[in-house]
């Protein structure tokens, strides 16, 4: 029998098959929990400090006190990739509010669960959607605005990406984007979006509800770096169809160009000059040790 993958749950590894949690979790029975998907590439992951950083944030955000310090969350990180012998990996650290009863009352969860999953790169964007581009709709859902569901917090409350993911795999299109209850572009379901006219860059500010992406924050760095002006400011449905480029940054899609949004074609249809040349620095930065955490 092939080797199955060992997952962390509460300080303990057990088999994939065996990685259970109780029925009682409030994680699953109010999506009571914060988590985060974390990337590692030959060896270092990629920017650990700042996710563990944001899990914990969202953890205070929601009152959950982690039962592990920083230092030891990374650590189990990190043997959690040891144990599986992994060092090409994605990474999906969850801590929900734990076991409780029926009721929501967290003052019923003594003690939350901490799970830790690692498993080989999965290509969620293949190297198609890396070369063509992907292809979009606008969907129906809007975010929330600036409350508890929002993506400020990375809740397990992740419905309204579900939802718009529904649409757009019923419209046969690769991705969704949101708008804000305004109508302001917001984000994708699991990424920031940017879009490029006249070299300048724009990405929506978070008060649309967009989640204070990783990806996000060091594609800007990089932007500004290679040259380019980069803001933080709404777009409208009508700036994004008229953009030059778009592109989506995160965990999962690293850089990748959107050439197509509810039909109307993105620029030329292809992805950009910006938007290739981010790409392409963008993939030296994740193998770069002073970007991340060694796993050993
Ligand atoms: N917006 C949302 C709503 C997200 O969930 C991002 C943007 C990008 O943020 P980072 O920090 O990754 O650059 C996310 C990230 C998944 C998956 O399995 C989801 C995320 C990350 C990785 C995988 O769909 N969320």
């Amino acid at each position: 029998m092939e080797k199955e993958f060992l997952i962390y749950i509460d300080g303990e590894f057990y088999p994939k098959s065996e990685a259970k949690v109780s029925v009682y979790d409030h994680g699953l029975l109010y999506g009571d929990g914060v988590f985060e998907g974390i990337r590692a590439y030959s060896g270092i992951v990629f920017k650990l400090k700042e996710h563990i950083d944001r899990l914990y944030r969202s953890a205070h955000t929601i009152m959950l006190r982690i039962p592990l310090t920083k230092d030891k969350m990374t650590r189990a990180v990190l043997d959690t990739l040891k144990k599986n012998s992994l060092k090409n990996a994605y990474i999906r650290l969850v801590v929900t509010r734990g076991i409780g009863d029926l009721g929501l009352d967290p003052r019923k969860c003594p003690k939350p669960t901490v799970i830790i999953i690692a498993e080989p790169i999965i290509q969620i964007y293949g190297a198609e959607a890396k070369e063509k581009g992907m292809t979009a709709i606008i969907s129906w859902v809007k975010r929330d605005s600036v409350d508890a569901t929002t993506h400020e917090t990375k809740s397990l409350n992740y419905l309204n990406s579900i939802l718009a993911k529904i649409e757009a795999n019923a419209a046969g299109v690769d991705e969704a984007i949101y708008l804000d209850k305004q109508g302001f572009v917001c984000e994708g379901t699991a990424e920031n979006i940017f879009t490029v006219r006249d070299g300048k860059i724009a990405t929506p500010p978070v008060s649309t509800g967009a989640l204070a992406g990783i990806t996000r924050q060091r594609v800007m760095k990089l932007a500004e770096d290679l040259g380019h002006t980069v803001v933080e400011s709404n777009i409208t449905p009508n700036e994004l169809f008229n953009a030059d480029e778009v592109f989506f940054t995160g965990t999962a899609a690293e850089v990748v160009a959107v050439t197509e949004v509810n039909r109307r074609i993105i620029g030329d249809g292809k992805p950009g000059p910006v938007t290739r040349r981010l790409m392409k620095e963008f993939y030296k930065i994740v193998k770069d040790p002073r970007e991340g955490t060694s796993i050993n």
